[in-house]
């Protein structure tokens, strides 16, 4: 195998953000961009000579050239086998669980996640370690700082492979193999769920699915599992087909951006569960008939029946939540008798603790819930737990979610987006809120008085690693609390997420519409903030 060495140029922006380096894909496009990152990774990646790594991707637009230049470029880093899915997909949650099944020292995973896809969309890399897990921020820092000063990377004279065999593709000592991308998944939701408890559900009509993939990956994985292994009707399963550009739409699952699923869910012939995915398959929106049910409920839901599902029934360790993510699962915890940890934002932060066996079960806000079967978050795993749920509860969703109000109280909850600011600006706000805090504490506002007001920081409570910055927070005395964070997937200008939070025991009172609900705490927002005035905006682009 001939190894050529490259000359190239450092980029200066090259630094990973809350999960791995996402940029517009013409930035992708420019000469050696992706090798320099490539290289920086393998070069970071630890001892891999002969080892296995695999990768794969979400297909969206230049995974097909990307996953070439990997295979070449693993090739010339002395890496023994490379594992890649089909046709180069793989989801995310896949790819943790081929990494941890095959023993990989790591992984790429090419997805830029829930961000559009397409020539003009955007395209993302990143590096998964051999717990299946996103790198550390140890390990991205380092990733960063040689990416501004990388001189040359290497890369092997290979022909391109023709990924759609399956199969070993060998080239002296390097061997490419080509795996079913959804196989190995498959064979571990089927250890985790009663198969045959949703099976005969599904058969006697009781239970009826609509699963929306947003023409992004998890369509496979979905027809596979839900209507081919499950036996849901036909066309339970819609927008199955992976497509370049996500035909055109925005694939991240909320009401917004899955507005036929949501339709479909208030209308009378809706199923009893309506679910959807993400662009890479680690999100998840969960809806009943006419019941949404909030990502943090969701987290707080499955910990509260986890012993109802023979994957969890000897019991769960832990739970852990990114620090915006309501505190409904907390309740669920200290009524388990069990911790609950508060990690930053970003599923990086609870590796550790499910490595150490101190959590089972984790969640973040924005769509995200998961568990220790792998080290990502995991859309479909999250449809299925509720399937099996459903299954085995025998009620509606909507019933299901009120009793669990009745017993813990109603954590109200909503994420508001501004998106596309200018970045200076919406670095001066956050900058102007911080100052602010020190003088916020003790003053009564939105029917409380405040407690605490700070910017986060997290000492990791396994490797005593200390992540500082991460989002500013304002908790009063009844438990309510407004965060503000600066979103780091974005790919253009800033985006400034204002999450809103309030515990109501009062049961009735828990149909009350949620932004009514937290109305004080929006005004309250926006008023410490001045977003609307810096910003520009009448209004939040997105309300989840
Ligand atoms: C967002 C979410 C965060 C999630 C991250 C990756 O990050 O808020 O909870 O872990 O996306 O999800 P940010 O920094 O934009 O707020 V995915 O599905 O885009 O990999
Ligand atoms: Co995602």
């Amino acid at each position: 195998m001939n190894i050529q060495t490259v000359t190239t140029t450092a980029y200066n922006d090259q630094k990973p953000g809350t999960s791995g380096l996402r940029k517009r894909v013409p930035v992708f496009q420019q000469p050696h961009y992706l090798e320099n990152f490539v290289q920086c990774i393998l070069e970071q990646a630890g001892d891999i000579q002969g080892k296995t790594i695999v990768a794969g991707g979400d297909g969206r637009y230049h995974n097909r050239q990307a996953i070439q230049t990997i295979v070449k470029m693993a090739a010339a880093h002395g890496v023994g086998r490379l594992l890649v899915g089909r046709d180069g997909l793989l989801s995310t949650p896949a790819a943790s669980c081929v990494i941890r099944k095959y023993g990989a020292a790591g992984g790429f995973v090419l997805s830029a996640s829930h961000n559009p896809g397409g020539p003009d969309g955007d395209f993302g890399i990143k590096y998964n370690v051999s717990n299946g897990g996103p790198a550390p921020e140890s390990f991205t820092n380092a990733v960063f700082a040689a990416s501004k000063a990388i001189a040359s990377y290497r890369i092997a004279d290979l022909p391109d492979i023709d990924l759609s065999r399956e199969g070993d593709h060998d080239f002296g000592g390097f061997r490419v193999t080509v795996i079913d991308p959804v196989a190995d998944y498959a064979e571990l939701m089927g250890k985790l769920f009663d198969f045959d408890r949703i099976r005969a559900a599904f058969a006697s009509g009781a239970l009826t699915v609509r699963f929306d993939a947003m023409h992004a990956i998890t369509g496979p994985y979905a027809l596979q599992i839900i209507e081919k292994t499950l036996g849901a009707t036909a066309g339970s399963v819609i927008n199955a087909v992976p497509l370049e550009d996500f035909g055109g739409g925005h694939p991240d699952p909320n009401l917004t951006h899955a507005p036929e699923l949501a339709a479909l869910m208030y209308s009378d012939a809706a199923p009893v569960l309506g679910a959807a995915s993400d662009g890479d398959g680690d999100r998840n929106m969960i809806v009943g008939k006419n019941c949404f049910v909030t990502p943090s409920d969701s987290l707080a839901i499955l910990a509260a029946n986890a012993h109802l599902i023979p994957g969890y029934a000897k019991g769960v360790a832990g739970i852990a939540r990114s620090m915006p993510t309501s505190q409904a699962a907390d309740r669920v915890a200290k009524a388990l008798g069990i911790p609950c940890f508060e990690t930053p934002t970003g599923w990086k932060f609870f590796g550790n603790l499910l490595d150490a066996g101190r959590i089972t079960l984790c969640g973040e806000e924005s769509f995200g819930t998961g568990s220790n079967h792998v080290r990502e978050k995991d859309g479909l795993w999250a449809v299925l737990f509720w399937l099996d749920l459903l299954a085995a509860r025998k009620q509606p969703v909507a019933d299901i979610v009120k009793e669990h109000w009745q017993r813990y109280g109603r954590d109200f909850y909503s994420r508001h987006d501004y998106e596309e600011i200018d970045s200076a600006i919406a670095n001066q706000l956050m900058d102007d809120l911080r100052a602010k805090l020190p003088g916020l504490v003790g003053q009564s506002m939105a029917g409380s008085k405040v407690a605490q007001a700070d910017d986060f920081a997290y000492t990791d409570p396994v490797d005593g690693s200390t992540s500082a910055g991460q989002g500013i927070r304002i908790i009063f005395e009844n438990g309510s609390r407004v965060v503000f964070r600066l979103s780091g997937t974005g790919t253009a200008g800033a985006t400034l997420r204002i999450y809103l939070e309030r515990h109501e025991p009062d049961a009735a009172r828990h149909g009350e519409d949620t932004q009514k609900a937290l109305a004080d705490l929006i005004q309250l927002a926006e008023a410490l903030s001045e977003v609307k005035q810096r910003s520009g905006r009448e209004a939040p682009c997105v309300i989840t």
